[in-house]
């Protein structure tokens, strides 16, 4: 039976294919659904095992001709609308729609006027000059097709952290439901939160592993087998994406996880530390090395333990990237990175008053169910048209049904008013001040010319950063991971500038940005600027991305302290205001 990704990704596709044909608003539907299915926390195949139909149409953005589809899926394998539009245009939506700045519409053209079906047709097209004569498309489009395409041969197929980490944790779940399975847990890239993953490691306690690994080999999205034996096996799913399974001893427990979550730097830097103490350290545990070379284990069952045992501090699995941590775990100096449940509230959020799906109350409920205490709602404004982005009439309406859904909500969680403001080419704001000044939160973007020369971006960055109106600069770089390079940008200078002003910069946690990467976070925190983690939530469902962020701002070693909305709110509000 299809898992929640795989009928996700059908229902997405759905949405592309009629986008294709042109079709009002179905597109949205299923895109929708495709979020929801996504986002949830128990498999379908159980919902509908326990509810029937009736459970299907109560996930939250599927209606009953949806529900009747996910129902096909889950009785048969298959689904015969899904089948049809695939024969009617037989593109492979998802590699195309992954290079930047191809959507179902100009898909559909290119399938339409030059047969174009995957990425290699595409290439050739291209680089043969077709694309440029086609109406809608001409020479810049051709050559921002190749530069697209150039992008994701070198980022290598390698899966977006938000697109595996629930399936790693289903799969987690799964097997530890099994009798035979004392514990599973994933391990990898995965575990230490890395912003795109090569491939799935999972390690499981078991004394019957020929159960496990029959269990494993025989999952629903299972594809193909690649290896199999006794304690390890690897697999590839129907989604290109490859699994490793380990089962190991319980004694070896903490040692084969800390060796397989890795990073490889970091383990190498780690049996460097034991050898100089005179002890072996590998996947089974740390072994004292006695004469005639006979090894007793020290350490092994759990990290802690091994660590421990090697004279330092727990080092979480976020840092674990040879980039410092070693060193400040043996004098015991490492910060106490940001936990994941501690943030008070989201600062950037989109609705249906521009390019979000949902309204200001379904994301204020989502804020709820989310443990936040405020959740900022930040619409584009007017330069970017796409999106219908807000005028000043629009926002000073927007800023009255804030009032009045805060009223309704009656105190459960406060929305701010807040605004994603374009900056302009010259560095001024697409809002007058008059208007920036009434809201409680301005967060200033680029979206547009990301061809500036670095030091005309920095300046124009820069001059929004002087606005005292402008709190927060919005995904600084604007990179999206595998899809489009960030704009030219000076960062030293941005981050140095922040300081300055007291701009504070974003962690922007939707699983395509996760901008500011890592190391940016880390340069933020080395010069005290501060930064806000926020959902960009662009539906309800989104507010989840906040996990993203939290863990990427873990792994710039961003502690409480260093992230404004990770303060209590009062204090945060302070500190804009200022
Ligand atoms: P990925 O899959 O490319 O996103 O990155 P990882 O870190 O999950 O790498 P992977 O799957 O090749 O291996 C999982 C872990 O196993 C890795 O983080 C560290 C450990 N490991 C793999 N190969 C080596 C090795 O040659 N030496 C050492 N010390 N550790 C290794
Ligand atoms: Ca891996
Ligand atoms: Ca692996
Ligand atoms: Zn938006």
């Amino acid at each position: 039976m299809p898992s929640n990704f795989e009928i996700s990704k059908i229902l997405r596709e759905i949405g592309e294919y009629l986008e294709m044909q042109n079709v009002p608003f179905k597109p949205r539907a299923y895109e929708k659904a495709a979020l929801a299915v996504q986002e949830l926390d128990e498999e379908t195949t159980d919902l509908y095992k326990e509810g029937g139909l009736k459970a299907l149409e109560e996930i939250p953005g599927v209606g009953a001709s949806i529900a009747e589809k996910i129902e096909e899926l889950l009785k048969t394998g298959r689904l015969k609308y899904y089948e049809g539009l695939k024969k009617k245009a037989p593109v492979d939506l998802s590699s195309l729609t992954s290079v930047e700045g191809l959507g179902p519409k100009s898909i559909s053209r290119l399938y339409q006027k030059l047969g174009i079906k995957n990425l290699a047709d595409l290439e050739k097209a291209a680089r043969a000059g077709k694309i440029r004569k086609l109406e809608g498309f001409g020479e810049k489009s051709e050559t921002k097709i190749l530069a697209g395409i150039e992008f994701q041969k070198k980022s290598g197929g390698r899966f977006l952290l938000g697109d595996v980490l629930f399936l790693g944790r289903g799969i987690e779940e799964r097997l530890e439901r099994l009798p035979e399975v004392e514990k599973a847990m994933v391990a990898g890239s995965i575990r230490r939160r890395k912003e795109t993953i090569g491939d799935v490691d999972i390690l499981v306690i078991s004394k019957k592993s020929k159960k496990v690994m029959d269990y494993f080999k025989n999952m629903t999205e299972v594809a193909m087998i690649i290896a199999s034996g006794e304690t390890k096996s690897s697999v590839k799913l129907h989604s290109g994406l490859n699994v490793d399974l380990r089962v190991v001893p319980p004694e070896s427990y903490g040692a084969a996880l800390n060796y397989f979550t890795g990073s490889k730097d970091h383990n190498v830097a780690l049996r460097k530390i034991a050898i100089e103490k005179k002890l072996k350290l590998n996947e089974y545990g740390l072994f004292k090395v006695g004469k005639g070379g006979k090894e007793t284990m020290i350490a092994g069952k759990t990290e802690e333990e091994i660590y421990r045992a090697l004279g330092m501090d727990y080092i979480e699995p976020e840092m674990r990237e040879n980039t410092g941590e070693i060193n400040f775990s043996l004098k015991h100096k490492l910060p106490k990175i940001v936990g994941y449940g501690d943030l008070e509230g989201d600062l950037q959020t989109q609705t249906e008053w521009t390019d979000g799906s949902d309204s200001i109350e379904d994301m204020a409920k989502a804020g709820i169910k989310a443990g936040l205490k405020y959740i900022a709602i930040t619409d584009h404004t007017k330069r970017l048209a796409m999106t219908g982005g807000l005028g000043e009439k629009m926002v000073l309406k927007q800023m009255v049904e804030i009032d009045r859904v805060n009223k309704k909500l009656g105190g459960k969680i406060k929305i701010l008013k807040g605004t994603e403001c374009d900056i302009l080419k010259d560095g001024s704001m697409d809002l007058p001040d008059s208007i920036l000044s009434k809201l409680d939160v301005v967060g200033a973007s680029v979206h547009s010319l990301f061809n500036l020369s670095e030091a005309d971006q920095t300046a124009r960055i820069k001059k929004a950063m002087v606005n005292p109106n402008v709190d927060i600069i919005f995904h600084p770089t604007g990179r999206l991971i595998n899809r489009r390079e960030a704009y030219k940008v000076d960062i030293e200078e941005i981050v140095k500038f922040a300081k300055k002003t007291g701009t504070v910069l974003e962690a922007n946690a939707d699983t395509n940005r996760l901008d500011l990467k890592d190391e940016y976070i880390k340069k933020c925190v080395e010069a005290g600027v501060k930064i806000s983690v926020d959902s960009d939530a662009h539906s309800a469902g989104q507010v989840g991305f906040l996990e993203l962020g939290i863990a990427q701002a873990r792994r710039g070693w961003a502690t409480k302290h260093d992230i404004i909305n990770a303060w209590p709110p009062d204090k945060m509000k302070s500190f804009l205001k200022k």
